[in-house]
């Protein structure tokens, strides 16, 4: 038998896939049948549903101390275009999302060099009092980390005086590439892989539940990519903290790392989702972010063993800063078009996954 079909055997029985076999996969241009693969294992854990919430986005600061070299909406402070918004501000646009129906606010920001800990707790509960039906998922594992380093807090206080405060999950930021000569090439100011990992890992043991992002498309290699993963479903063994997978294609355009790095192609897109929903069999979810991947891209992946295509999102700043052609923003009937029209069931979810409504 060739190494595609002891793959594919493995799969049908429901057997784990090792690194190795991930990787030879990743050297594969047989699309189809990694998709084909993909779909099954999809199709036994998610049957023909497809996951979506109707959520808003809100980047509170975009000042950060670590300008990471892929990162085109980060600013030093004082630059043009740097803003922080006011506790005010955030409260108004998170009541604005209850009163359209959102049922999450996702919230990320830069590493801000003045804002005093406290000041996050009060973002939380101010959102808390003005939307009290949003759940708030909030902070990467690298803001976690800032967190304990300014406010001589441990990690396991941070994390307890933040859900105190409001959090009800932390969302996969951060991640990029684990593997640390990556790392060093693309984002060296940032926590080390090994410190994600632990953060992540404590988050868990505290009851939060969180996703785990890749961010794909620069100057990682397959082997790379392959070693992230390991250490998800590592890490998902020990915890099962871990509800999403997400995948983020690199957007090239006004980040230091652009030289001469292009999109990446919807093959390579289609092939990493897939991979990962075979690779990772520990991973309920496989979600793809249509910000950075396009709609199309995004409901192609459908048959490629995605589950997930995120939320309506509303502001976009991350990618959108650094060139993604997507709109901001997707209605709820927008979301439900697609994935009917890959004939798919939508489901609106929270974001914990509980099933709220089936179109
Ligand atoms: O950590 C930064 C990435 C992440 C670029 O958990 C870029 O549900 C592409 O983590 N091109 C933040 N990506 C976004 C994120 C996320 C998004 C949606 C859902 C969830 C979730 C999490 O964005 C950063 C970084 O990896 N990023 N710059 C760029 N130029
Ligand atoms: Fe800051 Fe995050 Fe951008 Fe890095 S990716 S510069 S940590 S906002």
């Amino acid at each position: 038998m060739n190494t595609f079909d002891t793959i594919a055997e493995n799969v049908r029985a429901n057997r784990r896939i090792s690194p190795e076999d991930a990787l030879f996969l990743f050297g594969s241009n047989d699309l189809l049948a990694i998709g084909e693969l993909a779909a099954l294992a999809n199709q036994r854990k998610n049957d023909g549903n497809v996951f979506f919430n109707v959520n808003r986005h809100i980047n509170p600061t975009n000042i950060c101390v670590n300008r990471c070299a892929f990162c085109a909406f980060s600013k030093t402070a004082g630059e043009d275009g740097a803003y922080t918004l006011a506790l005010e501000e955030i409260c108004r646009r998170a009541r604005e999302a209850e009163d359209d129906g959102a049922t999450e606010m996702h919230m990320v920001g830069g590493l801000h060099p003045d804002l005093a800990f406290e000041y996050y707790e009060e973002v939380l509960a101010a959102v808390r009092r003005a939307a009290p039906k949003l759940h708030i998922k909030a902070f990467t594992a690298v803001e976690i980390d800032y967190f304990a380093r300014i406010s001589g807090l441990t990690v396991e206080q941070v994390l307890e005086r933040l859900k105190g405060a409001g959090l009800g999950s932390m969302p996969g930021g951060g991640a990029e590439i684990l593997v640390e000569e990556v790392r060093q090439k693309i984002c060296p100011e940032k926590i080390s892989g090994a410190r994600w990992l632990e953060i992540i890992r404590l988050a868990h043991g505290t009851g939060l539940k969180t996703n785990a992002t890749m961010l794909y498309g620069h100057v990682e290699t397959f082997g790379d990519r392959v070693a992230h993963m390991a250490l998800l479903r590592d890490l998902q063994d020990e915890t099962g903290g871990f509800q999403a997978f997400i995948p983020l294609a690199f957007q090239p355009e006004n980040s230091d790392l652009q030289l001469d790095i292009k999109a990446t192609s919807g093959l390579d897109d289609l092939k990493t989702l897939a991979i990962a929903r075979i690779f990772l069999d520990n991973f309920h979810h496989i979600k793809a972010y249509w910000v950075m991947l396009g709609e199309k891209i995004a409901q192609v992946s459908l048959a490629f063993g995605v589950n997930d295509l995120d939320g309506t999102v509303v502001e976009e700043k991350i990618g959108h800063d650094a060139g993604a052609q997507s709109p901001q923003s997707l209605t709820k009937d927008g979301i439900i078009r697609l994935i009917r029209k890959a004939g798919k069931v939508p489901v609106e979810r929270d974001t914990l996954y509980r099933a709220i409504r089936s179109y």
